[in-house]
């Protein structure tokens, strides 16, 4: 396979869209240049001791920012210098970021970033990701508004994750089918590497954070033990693999077929991820690769939503499991 780039393939596609002028391919350029500049510095992380802790001044005398307060501001600075984007909802900030260059207020569209996620994780060297959701402003001719960034799910253009790990990888959709680039260290670009990818109808692997069974709903307490049945006909007892960084946990569950599970608690009964970008772009994602993604009752895309932060419960993954987890939840 000849090498492909990200930038010549937003180009080859943008005819998936005939009326664009080239916005959101730019704005997915501008994406990839953000995780570019993340990439680096996540992958330096190890060497902080020579760099300085986080929060201490590095050898060129500079402040070292926290890695997700970092990752913050490099997607916000790409999206801002690339003229695209109105505003952004971060993971990372209370309230929207208004993008105020020239250019920028008009700008057709609005992204959702969770701009590191897992950054707990980055010190013992697990794998993190950045998660990423573009909306068409509702209207254009105004400024952006919040009710931009409360559309469902359903409303994305184009969604999509970084993983940082043993490679680091794009994977993104604009509604026609879902795309994986691998980076290339050597020429600094994000190259086709997993075309068209798609969810196993079915897998034999299940995440959840068995810690919390005691405060989970009874329907995941019955799907837990259904996956821990010695049976080898149907493939059981399941793996159980949980990493606790929801991007790589998803990732792998894409390419191998599996199930996710972050359900609502006793103690959090909205369950822990947020729906605007962490649960609605992983959810365009599976649905375009043939998977399924729901809050245990219904389509994770189908929520309308009605906070910037809000959460929900979250099951994501292989359609067969995901259908056999909602018929144990009632559904
Ligand atoms: P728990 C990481 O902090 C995160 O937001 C996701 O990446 C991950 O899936 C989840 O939380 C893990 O949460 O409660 O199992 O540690």
């Amino acid at each position: 396979m000849s090498l492909k780039t990200l930038g010549q393939f937003i180009i080859e596609r943008q005819a998936d869209f005939p009326y664009a002028k080239g916005e959101l391919s730019r704005l997915l350029r501008d994406i990839g240049i953000a995780s570019k500049i993340v990439n680096r510095e996540v992958n330096k992380a190890g060497l902080v001791d020579i760099l300085g802790a986080q929060g201490t001044r590095n050898v060129h005398g500079e402040n070292v920012a926290k890695l997700d307060i970092y990752a913050n501001d490099q997607f916000i600075g790409a999206l801002g210098s690339g003229g695209e984007t109105s505003a952004i909802a971060s993971e990372e900030n209370d309230e929207i970021v208004p993008i105020t260059t020239k250019v920028s207020k008009q700008a057709k569209y609005v992204v959702c970033v969770d701009p590191l996620d897992g950054s707990s994780n980055i010190d013992v060297n697990v794998s993190i990701g950045s998660i990423f959701a573009i909306y068409r402003r509702l209207d254009s001719d105004k400024p952006y508004i919040e009710a931009d960034f409360l559309q469902p799910g359903t409303a994305q253009v184009a969604a999509g994750y970084v993983i940082y790990g043993s490679s680091t990888m794009l994977v993104y959709t604009t509604g026609h089918g879902v795309n994986g680039f691998t980076l290339d260290p050597s020429i600094g670009e994000f190259c086709l590497s997993h075309p068209d990818m798609k969810c196993p109808e079915t897998g034999s692997i299940y995440s959840i954070n068995e810690g919390n069974y005691s405060r989970f709903p009874d329907g995941v307490k019955k799907y837990i033990k259904h996956c821990q049945v010695d049976d080898d006909a149907t493939g059981r007892p399941y793996a159980s693999r949980y990493i606790g960084s929801l991007v790589a946990d998803f990732h792998r569950n894409l390419l191998k077929g599996g199930i996710f599970i972050y359900p609502s608690t006793a103690k959090s009964p909205n369950g822990k991820l947020r729906l605007l970008y962490e649960c609605n772009p992983l959810a365009f994602i599976i649905e375009q690769a043939g998977g399924k993604a729901s809050d245990g009752q219904q389509r994770i895309l189908d929520l309308v939503p009605t906070a910037l932060h809000q959460r929900t419960p979250f099951f994501i993954g292989s359609t067969e499991m995901v259908n056999h987890a909602e018929e144990l939840m009632g559904v």
